[in-house]
C-alpha cells in the first residue's frame, strides 16, 4: 500500500519517497500508514485519516480501507498531484481528522466489451479511473450478439470465430486468459473485484454463430454487426447448451477471483417464458456447483433465485420487486440514473436515449433505497453505472460518457444520502476540472458545474 501510495505521488510531485516498516509512531514530516483492529474504524472498508502540522496517519482494518483512505489523501493534496500534472515542489494539505466508510458494500461500473471490443490497456486505465472514486466491482460484459472476448479452452472457437468482428463490422478481438488473469490480478491489486457476464441465454449470436450445436435448428448463425437486441436464443431444451454452459462456467470461475459469476438474462425475447425459467434456475445451479454466486439482469426473477444469488435492476419495477419477495438482494443499476451510455442531452453526439438523457445532476440526485415503492436500503448490495458500447468505439469517447457522471455515481454508492445535495457537490466536481486534464480525461463540460479550470 505505501508503495502504491508512493508511486501514485511520484510522478506529479518528483519526490522519491522512501517506504519504511516501523514498531514505533513515527516522527515528523511522515506519513504512516497502520493496520488495527479496533473499533474506532468503522465499517468493512472503513478509515480514519489524522493529519497534523508533523504527521499524516491512516488507519484501517485492512488493506482495503487503507487503499480507500490513500485515495482520500490523493484528493486531499492539491491537484497538482494527479498523474501529469505539473510537478511543484511544496504541496499543502489542511489539517484535520477524517473517519469515513462506505454506505454500500458494492459499488462499481460495467464495462461492455463485446459491442465494441476494449484492450487490455484500456481496461487496466478504467481501473485506474474507478479506483480513484474508491469504487471497488468492475462489472466485464463479455459476451453478447456482436461479439465473445474471453478465450474458453474448452469451446475455442467462441473467441476465435466468435471475437472475430464488433458492431460496426470492426475487427473486434478477445482476451486471453492469460491477458483476462492480468486484469483480474491488476484489480485485486486496488481491492476491486472483477464481474464476469456472459449473457445468456439471449443475447448469444455470438455463440450460436461460433458453434452449430446452441442452435436448436443446427445451424450456425452468421455473425451480427447491428445493434438490435432480443433475437437470439441458446437452445435451451437441448442437453448440449448444459455442457457449454458448465464449461464456460468452470472456466471462468477459475480465472475469477471475486464472488459473482454474472449470467446475463436480459431481452430474451425469442426464448419461451416456459424454456427461459428453467434454465435461469439450472444455471445458477451450475454457478453454485463451481462455487460462485449468480448476478443477473432483474427478469431472472422469473424463476426461483437461488441463495446467494443477486438481480441487478435496470429497467423492470415488477422484477426487481419479485426479486425482492424471494429474500433476494439488488443491485441498484436504474437505466435512468446510472446508463452512462445514455446522452446528456439532445446535442451529445454519441450514446443513446432509450432511458432519457442523463445530466450530471440526474445521475447524482437519486437515492437507491426510496427509488422503487417497497425496495429499502437492507435489499441492496449497493449500485453499479453501466456503459454499454454500441455507439461507443474508444477510449476518448468512453471518458466523455463516464466523465463526469462517475464520481457523483460513486458517491452515490459511499455517502448516506442525508449527507448528499448536487448544489454542494458541483462545486466540489468542479474542483476535479484540473486533475481531469492532468490525467488526460477527455470530460464532458457540463453546464450545470462551475468548473474550475
Ligand atoms: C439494455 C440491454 C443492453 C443494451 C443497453 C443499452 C440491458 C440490461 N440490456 O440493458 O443490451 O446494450 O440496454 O442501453
Amino acid at each position: 500500500m505505501a508503495e502504491y501510495l508512493t508511486g501514485s505521488l511520484k510522478p506529479a510531485t518528483g519526490f522519491d519517497i522512501e517506504v519504511k516498516t516501523t514498531g514505533e509512531t513515527p516522527g515528523k514530516g511522515n506519513i504512516y500508514l497502520t493496520l488495527m483492529d479496533a473499533d474506532t474504524i468503522p465499517g468493512d472498508e472503513g478509515y480514519v485519516i489524522a493529519i497534523t502540522k508533523k504527521l499524516i496517519t491512516l488507519s484501517a482494518k485492512n488493506a482495503a480501507g487503507l487503499f480507500r483512505g490513500i485515495q482520500t489523501i490523493r484528493q486531499l493534496l492539491p491537484a497538482e498531484v494527479a498523474p501529469g500534472a505539473e510537478q511543484k515542489k511544496i504541496l499543502e494539505i489542511a489539517t484535520g481528522s477524517i473517519s469515513d466508510y462506505p454506505v454500500y458494500g458494492y459499488r462499481g461500473a460495467m464495462l461492455d466489451v463485446a459491442r465494441h471490443f476494449f484492450s487490455v490497456d484500456d481496461v487496466k486505465r478504467v481501473i485506474d479511473l474507478i479506483e480513484i472514486y474508491k469504487m471497488n466491482a468492475l462489472h466485464l460484459h463479455l459476451s453478447d450478439d456482436q461479439g465473445w472476448r474471453i478465450e474458453i479452452k474448452s469451446w475455442p472457437n467462441l473467441a476465435l470465430h466468435g471475437g472475430n468482428t464488433e458492431v460496426g463490422g470492426g475487427e473486434g478481438g478477445y482476451f486471453t486468459q492469460e491477458q483476462y488473469s492480468e486484469i483480474v490480478k491488476y484489480a485485486d491489486a486496488r481491492y476491486i473485484i472483477i464481474v464476469p457476464e456472459i449473457d445468456m441465454p439471449g443475447h448469444t449470436n455470438a455463440a450460436l454463430a461460433s458453434y452449430a450445436e446452441l442452435n436448436c435448428s443446427g445451424k450456425a448463425t452468421e455473425l451480427y454487426t447491428g445493434t438490435e437486441v432480443g433475437f437470439s436464443t441458446l437452445c435451451t431444451k437441448k442437453e448440449v447448451t448444459y455442457k457449454f454452459v458448465d464449461d464456460v462456467v468452470r472456466e471462468l470461475a477459475a480465472l475469477t477471483t471475486g464472488p459473482y459469476i454474472h449470467i446475463g438474462g436480459d431481452e430474451s425475447h425469442v426464448t419461451k417464458k416456459e424454456d427461459y425459467i428453467p434454465f435461469v434456475e439450472r444455471v445458477q445451479d451450475i454457478v453454485l456447483s463451481h462455487n460462485k454466486k449468480a448476478l443477473g439482469w432483474d427478469e431472472i426473477s422469473l424463476g426461483v433465485l437461488r441463495p446467494g444469488t443477486v438481480a441487478q435492476f435496470w429497467a423492470n419495477a415488477e422484477n426487481a420487486k419479485r426479486a425482492v419477495g424471494q429474500g433476494t438482494k439488488l443491485l441498484m443499476s436504474p437505466a435512468s440514473r446510472t446508463y452512462i451510455d445514455m446522452k446528456y442531452d439532445s446535442t451529445t453526439v454519441l450514446g443513446l436515449k432509450w432511458a432519457g438523457y442523463i445530466e450530471v445532476d440526474a445521475s447524482y440526485n437519486w437515492d437507491p433505497a426510496t427509488l422503487v415503492p417497497g425496495i429499502g436500503s437492507g435489499n441492496i448490495i449497493g449500485i453499479e453505472a453501466p456503459l454499454w458500447t454500441e455507439t461507443i468505439t474508444n477510449m476518448e469517447e468512453l471518458e466523455y460518457m463516464v466523465f463526469p457522471r462517475l464520481p457523483g455515481l460513486a458517491e452515490v454508492g459511499w455517502t448516506p444520502s442525508e449527507l448528499r445535495n448536487w448544489e454542494d457537490f458541483k462545486g466540489r466536481l468542479g474542483n476535479h476540472a484540473k486533475r481531469f486534464k492532468a490525467m488526460g480525461i477527455n470530460y464532458y463540460p457540463s453546464k450545470l458545474v462551475p468548473w474550475i479550470e
